[in-house]
This record gives C-alpha cells, structure tokens and sequence, in this order.
C-alpha cells in the first residue's frame, strides 16, 4: 500500500508539474493574445536582427502610437521601404533632416539604408512574450524536427497532466468530499480510467488548442491578427542582410552606455539596460550613481574624423535623477542639465550642446554633479545617447612659417639664388636668408612653396635691406604685392620686421613667388635681394 501510494504520489507530482508546464505556456500565450482586445497586436519575430533584446521565436506586442509620440529607441514595426508588403521591427535610431525615421536593428552596425516615413509605421513595440513564437521560426525555416519534437513534449505533457484525472474518479471526488478514504485512491492505479473525459476535459480542450497554437506559431483566438502579421514575418528573414552601403557619413552617434568600460567615477558608473517597453537608445544607457554634489565620473569617446560638429545629447529624467554639469576636454558646457522629472523615467529631448571643433581622436567626457531639484530624491545621471553632426570636415588651417634659405633649391633666377649664412652679424631668422645677386634691373628669380592646408591666410614676410640693395616687385602666383619693396639702407645689412602683404585665399599645395628688379636707390651701390621668412596666418 505504501508503493502505491508513493505511485500515486509521484503521478500527482507529475501531473501537476505538466499541468504547470502547461499552464505557464498558456499564461505566455494569453499574454501574447490578450492585448488584442485592447487594439494592439502582437508579432512574431523571425530572426535575430534586433538580439540580444528581441529573439527569434519571441513575440512582440505592437501599440498604436501618435507620430508626435515617436522617439528615437522605439522598437517600430514598419512597412519594409526594402520590401513591398512586408514589415520590419527595427529600432527608431534617428530622424532625418525631412523628418523620416532612420532605424536599426540592434545586432546590426549600420542603421537601415532606408529610412521609413511615419505613415508607414504601425506602432511601437510595448510588450515581449519570450519562446512563444519558436515554432512559427521553426516553421518558416521548414525545421520540422524541433516542430514534431514539440508536439511529441506538448503530448507528453498532456498525457501526464491527466493521469490522475483520469485514474481515479474517487481522487477527484475525495477533492469534493473529504469522507473518502484517501488511501483507497491509489488502490487502481493501473486500471484503465473508466470515465477517462469525466473532469479533464476542459484542461484537455485548453490544452489541445495550446498545443496547436504553438506549433503553428498562430494564437487561436487571434488568428485573424496573427495570419495578418505572417507576412512580417517573413520579411524579418528578408531583412536581415542589409543590402545597401551605409550613407555617407554625416556625423555619428555615440551610445553612452559604450562609454562604461572606460569610465571611472567617485561613484559607479554602469550600464542599465532597458527592455522593451524602457526605450533607452540601443537598448541601455550609462547610469552614474551619484549619491552626492560633487560626485564626478570620467570617460573617454573616439572621434573618427577631425572636423567641426554640432553636437547633442539624450539624457534620462527621472524622480531620483539630479543635475549634471558636463566638459568635454575639460571644457564646459553650458548650461547644466537639470534630470529631475516628477512623473517616472523619460528620455530628455536632444539637448543642444553646441558646436565644437574635435580632431580624430580621443577625447574625454567628464560628468559632474552640482545639485538636485528640491523635489528629487537623488543625485543619479542617465546618459543614453551622443550625437555628432559634422558640419565641416575641412581640417582647420594652422599657422605656419617658411625660412625663405629653405626654398632656394626650388628656386632659378637670372642671377644666383643662395641660402646666406648670418654669420652671426644680422639676426636673419632661422640664421640664414634666401639671397638672390642680382646685378641689373629686369633680374628675375622664382621659387616655389607649399600650403598644407586651404585657406585664407594673413601673409607677411620680412626682407633684407642693405647699402647694396635694389628695389624689387614680389608677385605671388602672378599677382603683384603691392608696390616694389626699395631694398636700399644707408647703414649696413638688416631685417625689416614683418612686411604685411595682405590677406590671401591659399589653396593646399604648391605657389609660385616671383622677384624681378625693377631699379635701385641713387644711394645703392647693387641690386640684391633678400627674403628671411614668411609668415602665414589662417583667418
Ligand atoms: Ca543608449
Ligand atoms: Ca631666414
């Protein structure tokens, strides 16, 4: 009697682990069914574009939502712009300048390469069933092994859910009336039940559908929504390689939470993920944990190519969040961001950090906390995103300057070009000039140089004079520099400080400096000419 009842024991355990299974698929399964009523719909996912936060096999739960109320980290189904008649669930990254919504696929490392309008969203996704919808991946990729295996556990499961049931009506009865001899119970546990449709029948009913249900992939109660929705899920197969090259690049973003890993900060500094309904960009956000004013975290962000941006930010709001003074470089930026919101966590609106001119490179990102609203409960920051809008990659010019003795191998002349050595006598620049002998009027010498970078640049030179000097036209490429310079100085060889010869649009690359004697002072026993250096200053 002690073996049976433990027999019988040990298939009341077994029944009702079944009857568990069972019921907690039936419980994902409603989930995933009951939104219908309120107008929402759920969707199945084929693929792993948006993973690790949206798996294949799980069902998402699509709302309606206004166009006004569409902000970048929805998870959006959409009319595929890559595929007519069929759907995608991405994540919204960005809005174009024309309004269009750019999205991602979480597991993918460009955004779509085209954007959608928001007529041709049907909603964002507000709930996730995990599992639920395996069957309906197994059944679009014809694996019909895992399927049949499926069906084979769901019956396995259902046979074990009604053993007791069925076995022994006086279980069930002793459940109604507790005069029956419990032991009695197991006393027939191999007898065949004799009245096997007697109570189970609702719990086989139910559990027939769910079966069905999952291995179809298709809630039966909604089928009409979910047969409506079988054409998403074929093209979240189509949509998987991305076909087309990303656009060129304008700019980029930066999600913060990339930023933990190099982060340090007088208190933690984390990721927080985020599920469906959380909507951080990308799915999580740098969470720095401040507990008081003054708490600072540090990190550092790559910036892939030198050029003025203007950049933005999304932070997070909420009930215990504080205000957060920001620097990049160690530059302030103003004002501070206050992330208190009375009504539960949101995301900031862009915020609007100014335009800044940043090389490739590293730079670092400094968050301090100088307060709180008075009604926030504490100190905490949410960064979610960066972006950086290039404006301009033009490399900004530098100024530089050239010892002329350097370009006197680049130089000819009608008469000798040489480097003249100071000797320690006039204070050429750099200890040396470019000396060009010339010996008549109409001498002529060129020589060349090279801007490294376009521009426009306040040129100035310095030249020598001397008892020997003559008067002399500089041209720069062709273009004369005001009138010719008079060489002539009564009293020995000197420099003459810079000479200012205008503002000049100078593209990269080589130029052409002409100098022809034009006469000389009635003084002037020569007509040499001299240039020490010239300065180039970019405006
Ligand atoms: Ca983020
Ligand atoms: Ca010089």
């Amino acid at each position: 009697m002690n073996t049976q009842t433990q027999n019988a024991w040990a298939r009341h355990l077994l029944a009702g682990l079944a009857r568990t299974v069972l019921f907690t698929l039936a419980g994902l399964l409603i989930w995933s069914v009951l939104p219908i009523v309120l107008g929402w719909q759920p969707t199945v996912v084929l693929t792993g574009s948006m993973e690790p936060r949206i798996n294949a096999g799980d069902i998402v739960v699509i709302r309606e939502i206004p166009a006004d109320e569409l902000r970048p980290g929805h998870v959006l189904l959409v009319d595929d712009p890559a595929q007519q008649g069929q759907r995608l669930l991405h994540r919204y990254d960005h809005a174009t300048d024309e309004g269009e919504l750019v999205l991602r696929g979480d597991a993918n490392d460009d955004v779509d390469s085209t954007p959608v309008s928001t007529d041709d969203v049907h909603g964002v996704g507000t709930l996730r069933i995990p599992w639920v919808g395996q069957p309906a991946v197994w059944a679009a990729e014809a694996r019909y092994l895992p399927l049949g295996l499926t069906a084979l556990g769901l019956l396995v499961l259902l046979a074990l859910a009604r053993i007791p049931a069925t076995d022994e009506n006086n279980d069930d009865d002793s459940d109604d009336d507790p005069d029956d001899d419990p032991v009695a119970t197991p006393s027939r546990p191999e007898t065949p039940a004799a009245r096997p449709q007697a109570k189970p029948v609702a719990l086989t009913g139910a559990a027939t559908l769910l079966a069905a249900a999952l291995v179809t992939g298709v809630g039966v109660p909604a089928s009409a929504t979910f047969s409506a929705t079988t054409e998403t899920t074929a093209s979240f197969t189509a949509a998987e390689p991305e076909p087309t090259e990303p656009p060129p690049s304008e700019g980029f973003s930066i999600e913060a939470e990339s930023l933990v890993g190099a982060a340090t900060g007088t208190a933690p500094v984390e990721v927080q993920d985020t599920d469906l309904d959380w909507n951080f960009s990308g799915g999580a956000q740098l969470w720095f944990r401040a507990t008081t004013p003054g708490d600072v975290a540090t990190t550092t962000f790559e910036v892939p190519t030198t050029g003025l941006y203007d950049l933005s930010a999304i932070f997070t709001q909420a009930p215990d969040y504080g205000v957060v003074k920001v620097a990049i470089d160690g530059e302030e930026i103003w004002p501070p961001f206050d992330g208190f919101r009375r009504e539960e966590v949101a995301s900031s609106d862009p915020l609007d950090w100014g335009e800044k001119e940043l090389e490739a490179g590293s730079h670092e990102l400094t968050l301090t906390v100088i307060g709180k609203h008075p009604d926030s409960t504490g100190h905490l920051v949410g960064l979610d995103r960066i972006d950086f809008e290039l404006l301009d990659s033009t490399p900004p010019a530098e100024p530089f300057q050239i010892e002329a003795e350097t370009l006197v191998d680049a130089s000819t002349g009608s008469a000798p070009v040489e480097a003249q050595d100071t000797w320690g006598n006039w204070g050429f620049s750099g200890g040396a000039q470019l000396w060009f002998r010339a010996t008549e009027v109409g001498d002529t010498m060129t020589t060349s140089f090279d801007v490294p970078t376009s521009g426009t640049y306040d040129v100035s030179a310095i030249l020598t004079q001397g008892p020997d000097y003559g008067q002399v036209q500089v041209s720069l490429n062709g273009d004369e520099i005001g009138p010719a310079f008079d060489g002539f100085r009564r009293e020995g060889v000197a420099t003459t400080g810079l000479l200012g010869a205008g503002y000049r649009q100078l593209d990269a690359g080589p130029h052409e400096v002409s100098l022809t004697v034009t006469g000389k002072h009635l003084d002037s026993t020569g007509y040499f000419a001299g240039i020490d250096r010239t300065d180039f200053d970019p405006q």
